[in-house]
């Protein structure tokens, strides 16, 4: 065995920590891949490209045009990062045969057909996103519009999802997680902020009429406080969501690039874990704004790795994944942001939450204090370097020499 590996575990095992069940159990934390990183949140529906206050920024060679160069970069992300993982797809990722198409409102499992067949070669499940974005009927609001067609256009686009999202369920064998985020909102003043929540309220509660299977299906409410050229108001904002989510019994999520900056998601995770049962997270890493930056092992993301763990509720919480980098070589960017945040549960797993919560209640905050700061130079590298290697993948920086001689034999050439 490795020898940095031997002395991590001793020192680990002197807080009561066995690295190897930590191992093990890092293993099947699934975590939900974004497949929007590979390919600007484009989609294969449709040229209209992104939009509703989303941005993808950079013009980096090599992005995904075709569904199988996307499949290929998502093989090639699931392989630089061990694991259990999830794929999420946008209802946008549709894939049409030769001369065929069906507007958003249309679609059907058959449009998704080679998406499942990939996850299940690859034994993973496959969580769902209506797209109420980047489409001609998405220009103005959508599930909260006061035009009666463009609403019920929207309406039916998330009954579909639904059906779709229950496909998904039934042929992989794992549940679901259906996403619905809507761009609404104003850039400036509104003079009515009431009428487009409560028809949104209204769509919401048409769509969620469709009988689905809800121990299959978890339809998850996204909130967001602001967007580009949606500055003063956003229907789907945090207090809506919350309300909505808990008289309805769906799933909050949380985007904690969708706060406020100085609020923070690792503080918010304890507090809707009370009240809901389950809870859905999309980690990013917010950069003054809604940035979808990729994600660095930060105190914020570790933070809420720490609360994910230490609250014993890790079974509900589905963790995704988002964010969308056109700068920099975009598979680099998605693994580099996955492997930050196994990062950051396998760290929270080898801290002692139990014996630090005791310090907390006995008031022992000195202690509990120093002995925090200290654990962060304890040797979590040699043990996920070891759990790398036990999993077949790369060890340390490796992986990027690899990412970067597929850019040079596959990207450039696209
Ligand atoms: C947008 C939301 C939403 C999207 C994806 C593409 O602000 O975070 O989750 O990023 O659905
Ligand atoms: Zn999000």
């Amino acid at each position: 065995m490795n020898q940095e590996y031997i002395l991590a575990k001793e020192k680990f095992a002197t807080l009561g920590i066995d690295t190897e069940k930590v191992i093990d159990e890092l293993a099947d934390v699934s975590v939900s891949l974004h497949c929007w990183q590979g390919d600007d949140v484009c989609g294969f529906d449709s040229d209209t490209g992104i939009s509703g206050g989303i941005q993808t920024t950079g013009n980096y060679p090599g992005k995904a045009t075709t569904p199988e160069q996307l499949m290929a970069d998502i093989d090639k992300v699931l392989a630089l990062d061990p694991g259990a993982h999830k794929l999420n797809l946008h209802a946008s990722y549709a894939i049409f045969a030769d001369g065929e198409y069906a507007d958003r409102d249309a679609i059907l499992p058959k449009h998704f057909e080679p998406w499942v067949r990939f996850a299940k070669e690859r034994g993973m499940g496959i969580d769902f996103n209506p797209t109420f974005f980047g489409h001609p009927k998405a220009d103005g609001l959508t599930l909260s519009s006061p035009d009666d067609h463009t609403r019920a256009f929207w309406v039916r686009h998330g009954i579909a999802c639904l059906k779709i999202a229950e496909y998904f369920a039934n042929e992989t064998g794992v549940p679901c997680v259906m996403n619905v985020w809507i761009p609404d909102g104003y850039k400036d003043i509104p003079a009515d902020r009431l009428g487009p929540r409560a028809r949104f309220m209204r769509s919401m509660d048409e769509i969620l009429a469709t009988p689905y299977d809800k121990s299959r299906v978890f339809v998850t409410l996204e909130s967001k406080v602001f967007g580009i050229g949606l500055e003063s108001y956003t229907v789907g904002s945090a207090e809506f969501g919350m309300g909505y989510v808990l008289s309805r019994g769906i799933v909050p999520l949380m985007d904690n690039g969708h706060y406020h900056p100085t609020e923070a998601v690792s503080d918010k995770i304890s507090s809707m874990l009370l009240f809901s049962d389950k809870l859905a997270l999309h980690v990013t890493r917010a950069v003054r704004w809604d940035s979808d930056h990729v994600i660095r092992l930060d105190d914020e993301t570790r933070e809420i790795a720490k609360e994910i763990v230490a609250s014993g509720r890790m079974k509900d919480i589905f963790i995704a994944l988002d964010y969308f980098d056109a700068s920099i070589n975009r598979i680099a960017a998605w693994t580099a942001g996955l492997r930050n945040f196994r990062k950051a549960l396998l760290i929270a797993m080898l801290t002692p939450n139990a014996r630090f919560t005791e310090l907390q209640n006995e008031g022992r905050m000195t202690e509990l204090l120093v002995l925090q700061e200290e654990i962060k130079s304890y040797p979590w590298g040699a043990v996920y370097d070891e759990y790398c290697r036990r999993l077949g993948a790369p060890v340390g920086e490796a992986w990027l020499e690899d990412v970067l001689n597929y850019e040079k034999e596959i990207l450039i050439n696209r």
